[in-house]
């Protein structure tokens, strides 16, 4: 998978790109993250960007300009990328929507600053809108990071080992209790059926208590 991303701070991104899954999934090949800094194709000296909104009010707005000069740059190796906004008006991001993305070989990520962007741009050059949830952060790039994550973990041999197929959501459910030594601390212990050795006993717990937690939880993942 190759992500494409346009933004102010690419800088940011190393947060990523160094540690953790993600790096590894670099360093495998299996993923590859490029940053796009949208002030190289502004037209003017002074590196703009943006502008004062028509009709009047507070904040600036991404001009159209530079933010689709950079994705026909992108398409030029890249045709058939889809290219994601990043904004609250967007698809929500789920695990469903991490799993169907992540069989596509090209995304390319735009990240708003500002107001956002001009609305001629999410008509006419993005592909799909996606939201990270339902509050507003400050700049688009920590959702792209959060939705690279998301994806980059649903990518077979990301991860060692298939640890995702246990993870929250990856059957609809959330996950099951963990628990690591010591045995008893400070009076409290580790369930009597995790020390058995008994497999298919710790399989059948872990499942009820899957299901006990989505019920006290997140009752809605059940309907
Ligand atoms: C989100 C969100 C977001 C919207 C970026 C206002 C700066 C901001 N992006 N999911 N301009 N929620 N974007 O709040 O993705």
């Amino acid at each position: 998978m190759r992500f494409d991303v346009i933004t102010l701070f690419p800088e940011m991104f190393s947060a990523i790109k160094e540690e953790g899954v993600i790096a590894r999934g670099i360093k495998k090949s299996l993923l590859s993250i490029n940053t796009w800094q949208l002030r190289d194709f502004s037209n003017n000296k002074h590196r703009n960007i943006d502008d004062a909104p028509y009709g009047g009010g507070a904040g600036m707005v991404m001009q159209v300009k530079p933010i689709r000069d950079c994705i026909n740059k992108i398409k030029q190796d890249n045709p058939k990328t889809k290219v994601i906004y990043l904004s609250p008006q967007g698809e929500q991001l789920t695990h469903n929507l991490a799993k169907e993305l992540s069989e596509l070989d090209s995304l390319t990520l735009l990240c708003g600053r500002y107001e956002g962007i001009d609305e001629r741009v999410i008509k006419h050059d993005v592909d799909m809108e996606v939201s990270i949830g339902d509050y507003v952060i400050s700049g688009g790039e920590l959702g792209a990071m959060v939705l690279i994550d998301a994806v980059s973990r649903q990518i077979p041999d990301v991860l060692g080992n298939q640890e995702s197929l246990n993870d929250s959501f990856a059957n609809g459910l959330l996950d099951y209790p963990h628990y690591t030594r010591p045995e008893v601390i400070d009076g409290q212990s580790v369930p009597e059926v995790l020390l058995s050795g008994h497999q298919a006993n710790i399989d059948v717990w872990r499942s009820e208590q899957s299901v006990k937690k989505t019920r006290e939880k997140r009752e809605d993942l059940l309907k």
